[in-house]
């Protein structure tokens, strides 16, 4: 599997967007859940739990990688086969934080150079199909990159615990095991492939990326298939206001949807929550392939509520080494009888519960609050906006004034290349607990994007603007503005604009 530059494939993206805007919802489709998937391990298939422990630094938001070491309690000490996959991220005294206290990013683990898995909030597991599975070297290089915030001001002593199903060379099945890799099908391949859904964009409250995306950052989303294969299995990544990935292939001129992996919401908050699952491909789902075949893969979000800052789109897909059987979607008979029909990665997750929003006496209202004095620019420190916090009492907690036509600074005084935060807008007044669906970025104006500089020597993108301060537009209309930082979401703060002549507000 390679990456392919742009110029080279042409992908009838237009369509996409088509299939895409007529489609019902996913939100109000997954009413219905898919069952989770169920394991059918070859015999004599192992389950063990590894532990990597991992200090997360107070306020961090790093993208960092990690060695998993040789003979340790990191991972398995022989050789084998890797068939199944189940991350959780634990404290020291092993509960499981809350995700508005330790919100797990991204992890993903690379074996021997090549990536084999990767999970988020929602903590994706993975089954193989039974008969496939990674191959795995006690010597092989084996490394954990992982992004895990810490919302809170304390330091953190986590634990990456993941368990493998493992099936070791010294089992019988393991003769008749076929290799399978995975090809990392990316909307915007990176060490950090991010992208920005901005609320009220897209077609009827439906952005898809990187169809609608402008031009220059169009057909990025490819891998070219370099041998004759099967695709025995893929489930799609996503985040919080996303609604399904879309996954084709491209033979030629022609180009085929083989899988839409739906998110599934749990609870309230649907559709605006890490609360979540996604649909993967059942058993029976297995497509030819053949070398020069192109991989693309679309992501949907729902853009009509809030904007979706650093989304993700991706739909990673096992393929074989060599052929192993499928359906040849270029053909009608062949494209009618793959089963499209989705199993759950897993179930609800109970410390995805948290979903805030609820009321509380912690934020004040800064609508009701009298004027702070006029200022060009707020420095963020401490974890506290320094002026206009809806957390601080008395003066400091007053927004400070912006005339109408200036614009207001905001400079990130903490740790810069360790702590970053955002000014990102919410609707006034913004005052309800943080959890995982709350503070929305659904205010008026844009983001600040995160506030700081990628620490020296980083070996993966980082998730830093690269710049330590921001500035409002100078032509927002007066009012009180109320923003939250989305690293941090217990950090709230106020700016208020004013009309020059004016003396009310
Ligand atoms: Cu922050």
């Amino acid at each position: 599997m390679r990456l392919i530059p742009t110029a080279r494939v042409a992908i009838p993206l237009l369509a996409a967007v088509a299939v895409a805007a007529s489609l019902p919802s996913a939100a109000s489709a997954a009413l219905t859940y898919p069952k989770v998937a169920t394991a059918d391990y070859p015999a004599g298939t192992v389950a063990k739990t590894y532990k990597v422990p991992l200090t997360i630094k107070p306020g961090q938001n790093l993208n960092l990688l990690e060695t998993l070491r040789q003979n340790s309690d990191m991972r398995p000490s022989e050789p084998g086969w890797i068939v199944g996959f189940v991350p959780t991220l634990k404290l020291a005294d092993g509960t499981t934080p809350p995700v508005d206290q330790i919100h797990l990013h991204h992890l993903v683990l690379y074996l021997a150079g090549t990536l084999v898995t990767a999970a988020g909030e929602e903590k994706t597991r993975w089954i193989s199909p039974k008969g496939f599975g990674y191959r795995y070297k006690p010597t092989d290089l084996f490394l954990l990159n992982h992004m895990i915030h810490n919302l809170t001001a304390s330091p953190e002593k986590v634990i990456f615990e993941y368990t493998l199903y493992f099936l070791p060379d010294t089992a019988p099945a393991a003769a008749s095991i076929t290799r399978v890799r995975t090809a990392f099908v990316d909307v915007t391949p990176s060490t950090y492939p991010v992208f920005d859904v901005l609320r009220g964009s897209g077609v009827n409250g439906r952005y898809t990326y990187p169809a609608m995306a402008p031009a220059s950052l169009m057909r990025r989303n490819t891998v070219l298939v370099d041998h004759d294969g099967s695709l025995v299995a893929t489930a799609g990544h996503l985040h919080p206001g996303g609604l399904y990935t879309d996954l084709f292939l491209t033979r030629g001129d022609k180009t085929v949807k083989i899988f839409r992996s739906n998110a599934y919401y749990y609870g309230r908050a649907l559709g605006s929550s890490w609360n979540v699952s996604m649909g993967a491909t059942s058993p029976a789902w297995r497509v030819s392939v053949k070398s020069g075949d192109i991989l693309s893969v679309q992501v949907t979000y729902d853009s009509s509520k809030a904007s979706w800052y650093e989304s993700m789109g991706i739909a990673p897909v096992q393929i074989t080494d060599v052929p192993s059987g499928g359906i040849d979607p270029f053909t009608t008979a062949g494209y009618a009888s793959l089963d499209q029909s989705e199993v759950l990665t897993h179930g609800e997750l109970k410390e995805n519960r948290d979903f805030g929003g609820s009321k509380t006496r912690g934020f004040a209202d800064a609508r009701k609050l009298a004027d702070g004095p006029t200022l060009a620019q707020v420095n963020v420190k401490n974890f506290l906006y320094q002026q206009g916090d809806l957390t601080m009492p008395g003066k400091k907690g007053r927004p400070p004034v912006v005339k109408q036509g200036k614009s207001l600074r905001f400079l990130n005084q903490d740790p810069p290349t360790e702590i970053y935060h955002t000014v990102t807008p919410c609707k006034a007044p913004c005052d309800r607990s943080s959890g995982i669906s709350f503070p929305l970025a659904d205010g008026k104006t844009i983001d600040s994007g995160e506030l700081g500089f990628p620490y020296s020597g980083a070996a993966v993108n980082q998730a830093a603007a690269g710049r330590a301060s921001w500035s409002t537009p100078s032509n927002l209309n007066p009012g009180t503005y109320t923003y939250f930082c989305r690293i941090h979401p217990f950090m709230r703060g106020a700016f208020r604009v004013k009309a020059a002549k004016s003396t009310k507000r």
